[in-house]
């Protein structure tokens, strides 16, 4: 095996490197160095030979079926008291704890800064994403008499700015001991034909490993022993970019107690069958989402009798684990899905390219294939103008304009609180 970086960049085809080496100052030059020595060109080639992948194809080589799930509201009073009493029971225990993952960048939003401090101008005062989050958590706090641990995923990009802004606002008036933050990891960008991107300051080209690393993250930082240590049985984890999240649903919590589960999950009825959401379903008779980059054109369409969507619940990235369940995921490896995006790069001249269309891949793990590990999972339908204000675009669908219209609406009508 090659032990001189000149060695491995030839060995690995990635000789171009070389050129940032020439370019690059005594300390720049030994920190490139570091960085291709650190790499694990194995798993690189095999992350690379997915970009040829056909997602679409592969799907349709597994048994999908549909799933079924447990709408919030048809339920029989006496059945959602059942599980109400469950939930709140577990909560007031203090047995609850909620997680947010706030890595992603927010690119198509177009917000420079972690996607937390965007600002909404929700009734009666504008309120950044993290502060609406800490409302729910305060509401639910006094609620229930208990003052919940909350942990917040981050990325190398967002980390510092993040942990920066929260002491910036004194922690919204959370105590501080009860806030975690860690970090997410990394993987290198590769270029459509197979080469590693160098950024302006001469570093291998990293982007977050996606919200699926979240498992292996909270294992490697300590995150799950200590949840352990604070007799933490049931985790939620949730996105940043959710307007109406409720992260402390005892129904939730209580349906999938009295069945047996060890996962659980929200879902919403699909808007149309090109709502960038993924779907639940079964996969090879185990549970699964299928994202909206994956789902073939015709199953996003396809209609039962009633004519609903089949693959119609959608998934609002509300979802519940045991403990037990996490920590059974975080000793799996999850696949990695590759995703065509633009990414800017140093040339070999040393000229910074600004590019206008995808020219790299990207590759993430999805938190939603945690959930093969297990025989069975929860769904409960909620209602996607109490559950769901996702803010993802600049404009239009999902936008800051739209996910305000739903907020306000939604507090205006519940003026005493949520259920
Ligand atoms: C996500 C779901 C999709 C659907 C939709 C609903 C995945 C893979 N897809 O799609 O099925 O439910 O949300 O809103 O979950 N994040 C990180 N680290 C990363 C990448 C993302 O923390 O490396 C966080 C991000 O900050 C956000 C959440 O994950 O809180 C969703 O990320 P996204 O905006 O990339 O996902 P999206 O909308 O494509």
């Amino acid at each position: 095996m090659a032990n001189n970086y000149i060695d491995v960049l030839k060995e690995n085809n990635q000789e171009h490197l070389l050129k940032y080496l020439e370019m690059a100052n005594e300390e720049q030059k030994q920190e490139l160095i570091n960085e291709i020595m650190d790499l694990d060109f194995k798993h690189i080639k095999e992350l690379y030979s997915l970009s040829s992948r056909d997602n679409e194809k592969a799907i349709e080589s597994c048994i999908i079926e549909h799933t079924k799930f447990v709408d919030k509201y048809k339920i029989s009073e006496e059945e959602f008291n059942r599980y109400k009493n469950i939930g709140e029971e577990i909560i007031k225990n203090g047995e609850y704890a909620v997680v947010t993952m706030a890595g992603g960048q927010g690119t198509r939003l177009g917000h420079n800064g972690p996607k937390g401090t965007y600002i909404l101008n929700v009734k009666p005062e504008p309120k950044s994403l993290f502060e609406i989050l800490v409302d729910g958590i305060k509401r639910a706090n006094s609620k229930y008499g208990i003052t919940l641990n909350w942990y917040i995923m981050t990325s190398t990009e967002n980390n510092d700015k993040t942990a920066q802004y929260f002491e910036s606002k004194n922690y919204f008036g959370y105590p501080k001991d009860k806030i975690r933050f860690f970090e997410q990891g990394n993987l290198p960008l590769i270029s459509e034909d197979g080469k590693l991107l160098v950024d302006e300051n001469l570093h291998i080209k990293y982007a977050a490993d996606g919200n699926g690393c979240i498992y292996k993250a909270m294992k490697k930082n300590g995150i799950l022993d200590d949840m352990k240590s604070k007799n933490i049985k049931w985790i939620f984890i949730g996105s940043v970019d959710n307007a109406l999240l409720n992260m402390v649903d005892p129904i939730l919590l209580g349906l999938t107690v009295s069945e047996g589960n060890k996962i659980g999950s929200k879902s919403v009825v699909k808007r149309s069958p090109d709502e960038p959401v993924g779907v639940f379903c079964k996969k090879n008779s185990k549970p699964a989402v299928i994202e909206y980059t994956e789902l073939p054109t015709e199953m996003a369409s396809e209609t039962d009798e009633e004519g609903e969507l089949l693959f119609g619940e959608s998934h609002i990235m509300c979802n519940l684990y045991s403990l037990e369940a996490l920590e059974i995921i975080s000793q799996n490896t999850l696949p990695y899905h590759s995703a065509h995006k633009k990414a800017p790069y140093l040339d070999e001249n040393g000229n910074m390219i600004k590019v206008n269309k995808p020219n790299a891949y990207k590759y993430e793990a999805f938190i939603f294939d945690g959930f093969v590990f297990f025989d069975g999972i929860s769904i409960l339908r909620g209602r996607r103008e109490e559950d769901f204000a996702p803010v993802k675009n600049a404009e239009g669908q999902d936008s800051p304009q739209t996910a305000v219209e739903l907020y306000n609406n939604y507090w205006e009508n519940n003026e005493n609180g949520r259920m």
